[in-house]
């Protein structure tokens, strides 16, 4: 757990350095009538996500319409999804598969977040930052 803390704070690190990062942040998320659990997901900006998806009792699908995500949540198999959150912002998830009279309120949120607002206030750390290559 320590390690994977760490891990991604070196990514974050990195990612607002500019560098490429071989850092995956991984999800699950459990579907079932009429949510997903968890029904907020934040990822950071530039990191890759790693989508474990399942179903706990019919078929549904998570739609994430800003990351062409479109994926079928069966019952008791996992599926995996990748992608690259590459803009930050606020985006709704919804259910694509229709899974009972619940199926039209089935929806979530995806919270995409700047890789500077991720990392912990510590003092010096904003002079830390301007000296980054990214301030040209
Ligand atoms: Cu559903």
């Amino acid at each position: 757990m320590k390690k994977t803390i760490c891990g991604i704070f070196i990514a974050l690190l990195m990612t607002a350095a500019g560098w490429a990062v071989d850092v995956t942040r991984e999800v699950s998320i459990i579907a079932r009538q009429f949510n997903f659990l968890p029904g907020k997901i934040e990822v950071v900006k530039g990191v890759p996500v790693r989508l474990y998806l399942t179903s706990l009792d019919v078929t549904h699908g998570l739609y994430i319409d800003k990351f062409k995500i479109n994926q079928k949540m069966e019952k008791g198999k996992l599926t995996v999804v990748d992608f690259i959150p590459d803009e930050a912002g606020e985006y709704e998830f919804k259910c694509s598969n229709f899974c009972g009279l619940g199926h039209g309120g089935m929806k979530g949120e995806l919270v995409v977040i700047e890789p500077m607002s991720a990392m912990p206030k510590m003092p010096g750390m904003e002079e830390m930052q301007h000296n980054m290559p990214m301030h040209h």
